[in-house]
């Protein structure tokens, strides 16, 4: 896997660290952040992340962006390295995030959404679709996706889920995300 990460200027903190074996500050949240290879530094300041979420059920989706951005910052991202794209609804992420991918332009994709059941099969087209396609946009392309599309019976199932008292899911999936990032890139050293 090619990582798309602009050089920068090595932080000497994280450096003297690692080779000291003291952690890294953003290990806390990101166990795997920082990766010997080769005696070189996958700086996770330069990894660069791609949203995709939906305007669908906004209420919920600003919160688990906000979960997932907070949670890439916390890590170390930088800000200027996570985009944010909107889609109308979860039945357009994968669609993006198939562009997104071919043009190469982030490490890895983080699609967000939420689809709330109704009274009609809607719900299942929509949702199912949804999580095929962005399988099959990792699979394509061997690139981490990560499905951060809630499923739910009700708005307040959802909101629990988004920031509520279930945790966030879009922070869960930022570092599902980040993790995978980390083992694709181990496996190639
Ligand atoms: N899109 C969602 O993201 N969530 C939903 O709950 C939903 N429902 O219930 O209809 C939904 N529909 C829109 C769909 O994603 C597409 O935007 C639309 O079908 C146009 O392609």
């Amino acid at each position: 896997m090619r990582l798309i990460c602009k050089p920068k200027p090595i932080r000497w903190g994280i450096f003297f660290s690692f080779f000291s074996g003291a952690l890294p500050p953003c290990r806390k949240f990101f166990p795997g952040c920082w990766i010997p290879q080769k005696r070189l530094l996958l700086g996770i300041m330069n990894i660069k992340i791609a949203i995709v979420v939906s305007k669908f059920n906004k209420l919920v989706t600003k919160n688990l962006l906000e979960g997932a951005q907070e949670t890439l910052l916390e890590a170390g991202l930088s800000a200027e390295n996570i985009t944010v794209t909107w889609v109308p609804g979860a039945f357009e992420l994968p669609l993006v995030a198939q562009k997104i991918a071919t043009l190469k332009k982030a490490d890895g994709i983080l699609c967000l959404g939420c689809v709330i059941r109704g009274d009609t099969a809607h719900f299942d087209f929509v949702a199912g679709e949804a999580a095929k396609g962005i399988a099959a946009v990792a699979m394509a392309h061997v690139l981490p996706v990560s499905f951060g599309v809630l499923t739910t019976d009700t708005l307040e199932q959802s909101l629990h889920r988004a920031g509520g008292k279930l945790g966030n899911k879009g922070a869960e999936c930022a570092s599902a995300l980040l993790e995978t990032i980390t083992t694709l890139h181990q496996l190639e050293a």
